[in-house]
């Protein structure tokens, strides 16, 4: 069953462990909180921090952990999302028994959609199967961090968990979004609510409660055992937080891991930190961005021990000229990517995507995210804007200064972010991919 590797109890062969676990990412859901951003995309395939998109931060971590075997689970509206695997993720060897694989809702199993979490990776068990795996890491595929997995599945081993749940502390007033978690001093969970209302604190912590990252490691034959259980269950939503661990956690050794002994923190010593963020709303989204422009971002993309993959279209670099009438281009406390052009205009704390177009003395860009392909009109001033991939922003477009105006015409949050798209603006899609 186990081939020729032969799995040992002692967490110090991880690469064991990992070489014999399949990563099924889970990439169908549809992020509603992301307003326009996710009309035509999958949260997962939103683009992130200038060249990338979200799903790439986990399935970089895969590789990082030496885990080569990844299916990905889609469902909603996932083109784009499968363009970018098929580009960017397809390197993998088969001939070292490594691929990404796509695993559309295909009906397999019964006439729906994937109904919940444990339905999407019920409907691929026969897949599961024939790859034989040891150990099943289920992902999502919509957050945003660096986690060696195999350390995690190096403790799942040791604790003798049949499921291990990573987890994290996150602020009371937040838990409401998360499944929250009591566990005892063995980390062994004893009580599991999926999105309370009264969030449980942490003891000894009344600010904090232990929140799920939706990331479990199962041994597969007791994750096929609790499909299968749960399955035939009426009354389940067939949902991971909702219904399988709230079930599991009196029957079966159902453990808690420590986010923080697995993350790959952005600096080592007394100032690490481990970041970890469900960017699922547009503030969210427009704050981890802008984040990154900072001297010293709470998100270190620039650590060559843990690289985050990505496609990447082959660009000339961002170059930055005057204008006609002789005025600089620049950009200040900025992050410009490859195949942008500013020329003459002035670009301060924010970040551009690939093949931005920026051009006009007059033209301002200050505290925005400005995804790919975009261009600028001239004499366009923009404050704290998310502009989505290929708007074309009219000349002389003022975003940023008078709120109600902003409000009636784009997509305005409570902090105070104006996200643009084509759509918003009536435009056609006729842009360069
Ligand atoms: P949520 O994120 O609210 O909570 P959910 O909407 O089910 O849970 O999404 C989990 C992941 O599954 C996401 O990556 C999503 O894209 C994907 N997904 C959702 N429905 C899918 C489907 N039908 N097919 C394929 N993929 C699908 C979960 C847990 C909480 C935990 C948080 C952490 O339920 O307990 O605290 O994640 O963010
Ligand atoms: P991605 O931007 O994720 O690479 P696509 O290039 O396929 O994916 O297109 C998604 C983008 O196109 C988003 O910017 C979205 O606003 C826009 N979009 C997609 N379809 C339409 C449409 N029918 N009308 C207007 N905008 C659209």
């Amino acid at each position: 069953e186990e081939g020729s590797l032969g799995v040992t109890n002692s967490p110090r062969f991880v690469s064991n462990l990992t070489k014999n676990t399949l990563a099924l990412v889970l990439a169908g859901g549809r992020g509603s909180r992301l307003g326009p951003l996710t009309d035509w995309r999958a949260k997962p395939a939103v683009p992130f921090g200038g060249k990338f998109r979200i799903i790439d931060f986990c399935l970089s971590n895969c590789l990082n952990s030496g885990i080569r075997r990844i299916g990905i689970l889609t469902q909603y509206k996932s083109h784009s999302l499968i363009r970018h695997i098929q580009l960017g993720w397809g390197f993998l060897r088969g001939e070292f028994s490594e691929f990404t694989e796509i695993l559309p809702a295909q009906q397999r199993m019964n006439t729906g959609w994937y109904k919940g979490t444990a339905d999407a990776i019920f409907q691929n068990i026969d897949i599961l199967r024939a790859h034989r795996p040891r150990f099943v890491i289920i992902l999502a595929g919509d957050h945003i961090y660096k986690m060696d997995y195999g350390q995690m599945l190096a403790e799942h081993v040791q604790n003798q968990a049949d499921m291990s749940v990573a987890c994290i502390e996150v602020p009371l007033e937040e838990a409401r979004a998360f499944g929250v978690m009591s566990v005892n001093s063995e980390d062994r969970i004893t009580a599991f609510t999926e999105k309370p209302q009264d969030p449980v604190p942490t003891p000894g912590n009344p600010d904090r409660a232990l929140a799920s990252m939706g990331i479990y490691v199962f041994n597969t034959d007791f994750l096929y055992e609790q499909l299968i259980r749960d399955s035939d269950s009426p009354d389940s939503t067939h949902d991971f937080g909702n219904d399988l661990i709230p079930y599991m956690i009196s029957r079966y050794r159902v453990i808690a891991h420590r986010f923080r002994n697995s993350c790959i923190a952005s600096s080592e010593g007394a100032n690490s930190r481990c970041y970890w963020r469900d960017v699922g709303t547009v503030d969210a989204y427009w704050a981890a961005n802008i984040d990154l422009v900072h001297v010293t971002p709470d998100l270190d993309l620039y650590d060559s021990r843990w690289p985050v993959w990505t496609y990447q279209e082959q660009l000339p670099p961002a170059k930055f000229v005057f204008d006609d009438e002789g005025r600089r281009g620049m950009a200040l406390d900025s992050i410009v990517s490859g195949g942008c052009i500013i020329s003459g205009a002035t670009v301060r704390r924010s970040l551009l995507f690939s093949n931005v177009r920026v051009k006009d003395g007059h033209t301002l860009v200050e505290d925005s995210v400005i995804l790919p392909n975009v261009r600028m009109g001239e004499g366009a001033r923009l404050r704290k804007v998310v502009v989505d991939k290929g708007t074309i922003i009219p000349n002389g477009l003022v975003v940023g200064e008078d709120p109600a105006e902003d409000a009636r015409r784009f997509h305005r949050t409570p902090n105070g972010v104006t996200l643009i798209t084509p759509e918003l603006l009536g435009q056609q899609l006729h842009f360069v991919r």
